[in-house]
């Protein structure tokens, strides 16, 4: 990553920039090893550094960085875990960022590709550090602008793809499936239709003339008044199979994602449930699909929220190829103002259980060979806006190496690689980012709530915000209760998952309490295993959450004298923003309970009127 310490952030670079041995540094390619693997031995009188291909140098030597800055012995070796490990970036042709919170992008301006060598190369640099090996340039809701990618860009992408291809990361991009009506203004893109096929077997072709290496193509089809097969009376199977089998001689992938739902929900109307669709979508379809078709899946079955459930369709599909696809980019999860380090959530996810005996983490690498994270970076100066923040895309790379690793362990390499070795700063920079994610979600919708953002920012609190709306994201509190009946005798989510699982989050005492209102609608009245009602327990999170806020910023100013002053500041503005927000959270969620139960607070706190 890109520290704070210039002298650290040189060397470091020039370290990494050639692929000869360094002084003291024998690397040498095994066959023996896995391609992307490696293993570092400390010999007399030097280190040795062997890998299964350049790649495995590649990653060797940015393991030996990080063994010497957490102070591991060097001595190791290495391989990773899932195949593909994937950054989609949600960057548009003028430049902005779709939920991108740390400047523009490094790839487009004015509409066009258009960029810094060294820049890209940076960041080709950086994605390596953490094992990526693959990234889609361009955001998933392609315009008529950004299909051009397909054709007039295309130049531009190879010179991209070659930046990238020496740290061992491919280049893929998203499209649009209605690119043959927008760019050739075909009268159809009908995935059966015999000109539609040709017309993508001449643009795939293509393609493969100048970037033999292209991974694939990214889709978001039928979602969110994007187009799509099921537009053309066809299946999601039948879209992604006519693009699949055109890659498939190229050896190219279509990543298919599954983020599909009704976007004009009536809010009447509690039939529909949101985070049925997914599954009721493609479980249906599982065994269809072409074997080089990814069906990309997001950790919950809503959309990123600070706590849910896993997704049923992780677990579920049983004759079909998918992705995990987690969101580094802070958009539900505070805007890379707040803090939050994703890595313990994450942490969750994989522990998160698929029936009676497995946790996700079990299938990755195995039944599920590919993840994917949304890109948090943009041209800020220390890439993600918040310094802090680079934690989580640290994070994300090293848990799509190795989904065993801890939050914790990875936060043990990652503060040493960017604040130095004072035991102090790490110490506390690790408190606060572990305590980071917990905080949040005290001040904002605790026990798996979601939602009540302010509608389209994201950010902040409006707890009818989305109530009345089209979106499918409803809590439906009135004076007495607020949440959703999800289980078996409500709207029948809890049944997509394994029978074990149905009876755990069906039952309300068996039910995680950091999930309770995800899956159940419960009075206020409702008492908690901590004895208190679920109205004071809500009230009683909102109140510490601020109050963590508040300890984050004494901690971080006692760390002044030992920050460089440009990591102290950029923390330090965003942590008192954060404080902000969290008091606007706390007052008006605790309000607006208040107004509907007029219970106050047990402990007499202000609660406004
Ligand atoms: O979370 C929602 C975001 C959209 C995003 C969409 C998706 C790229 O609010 O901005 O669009 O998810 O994942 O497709």
């Amino acid at each position: 990553m890109r520290t704070l310490n210039d002298s650290m952030y040189n060397s470091y670079k020039c370290w990494l920039q050639t692929s000869l041995p360094e002084e003291g540094i024998l690397k040498t390619i095994n066959p023996l090893l896995p391609k992307e693997g490696y293993r570092i031995r400390q010999l007399n009188n030097h280190i040795s550094i062997e890998g299964g291909s350049n790649a495995g140098l590649i990653y060797g030597t940015f393991a030996l960085h990080r063994r010497l800055a957490a102070g591991h012995d060097i001595d190791c070796e290495g391989a990773p875990r899932i195949a593909r490990r994937v950054i989609n970036h949600w960057d548009n042709p003028d430049g902005s960022i779709e939920r991108g919170y740390a400047g523009k992008s490094i790839f487009f301006k004015n509409g066009e590709l258009n960029y810094s060598i060294e820049q890209v190369n940076d960041y080709a640099r950086l994605l390596a550090s953490i094992g990526i090996n693959e990234i889609t340039i361009n955001n998933v809701n392609v315009s008529a602008e950004g299909a051009k990618l397909l054709t007039d860009m295309l130049p531009d992408v190879k010179k991209i793809a070659d930046i990238f291809r020496p740290w061992n990361i491919r280049i893929s991009l998203a499209i649009n499936f209605e690119s043959p009506v927008l760019l050739d203004g075909m009268p159809t893109a009908d995935p059966l239709d015999p000109n539609v096929r040709l017309w993508w077997e001449k643009r795939v072709e293509e393609i493969y003339s100048m970037i033999p290496d292209f991974s694939g193509f990214l889709v978001k089809a039928d979602s969110e008044f994007i187009g799509g097969p099921v537009a053309h009376g066809r299946t999601e199977a039948d879209g992604a199979n006519m693009l699949a089998r055109i890659l498939a001689p190229f050896g190219g992938v279509v990543y298919w994602r599954c983020f599909i739902y009704d976007c004009l929900q009536d809010w009447r109307d509690s039939t529909i449930d949101r985070p049925k669709a997914a599954y009721e979508i493609f479980m249906p379809q599982d065994g269809l699909f072409e074997p080089n078709v990814i069906l990309q899946i997001k950790n919950g079955p809503c959309d990123f929220q600070v706590r849910e459930p896993n997704s049923p369709l992780l677990g579920a599909l049983k004759k079909t190829n998918r992705a995990l696809e987690l969101q580094i980019t802070q958009e539900y999860t505070g805007q890379q103002i707040d803090l939050y380090y994703l890595g313990t959530q994450w942490e969750e996810v994989f522990s998160f259980p698929v029936d009676d005996k497995l946790v996700l983490r079990d299938l990755m690498g195995k039944k599920i060979n590919c993840i994917v994270g949304i890109s948090n970076i943009g041209n800020d100066e220390n890439w993600t806006g918040n310094i802090l923040a680079q934690a989580n895309l640290y994070a994300f790379g090293r848990l799509a190496w190795d989904p065993s690793l801890t939050a914790g362990e990875i936060l043990k390499e990652w503060i040493p690689m960017t604040f130095g070795g004072n035991t102090e700063v790490i110490e506390k920079i690790y408190e606060i980012l572990m305590r980071s994610r917990e905080t949040y979600e005290k001040y904002t919708t605790p026990m798996g709530l979601g939602w009540m953002v302010n509608v389209h920012s994201h950010y902040g609190p409006s707890p009818e915000g989305y109530e009345y709306s089209k979106w499918g994201t409803y809590h439906r509190a009135n004076y007495k209760a607020i949440g959703i009946d999800r289980t078996s005798k409500g709207t029948k989510f809890t049944l997509q998952y394994h029978p074990s699982l149905t009876a755990m989050f069906d039952d309300i005492n068996k039910c995680p309490e950091k999930l309770l209102l995800f899956f159940h609608r419960l009075n206020y009245s409702h008492v908690m295993k901590n004895g208190k009602t679920l109205l004071q327990h809500y009230y009683d999170l909102h109140f510490e959450g601020v109050e963590d806020v508040e300890e984050f910023i004494e901690i971080w100013k006692s760390l002044e004298p030992h920050l460089p002053k440009k990591a102290y500041d950029n923390v330090l503005e965003r942590l008192k923003l954060q404080l902000k927000n969290a008091i606007e959270w706390r007052d008006v969620l605790n309000t607006y309970f208040y107004r509907f139960t007029g219970i106050p607070d047990a402990k007499g706190r202000k609660i406004y009127e």
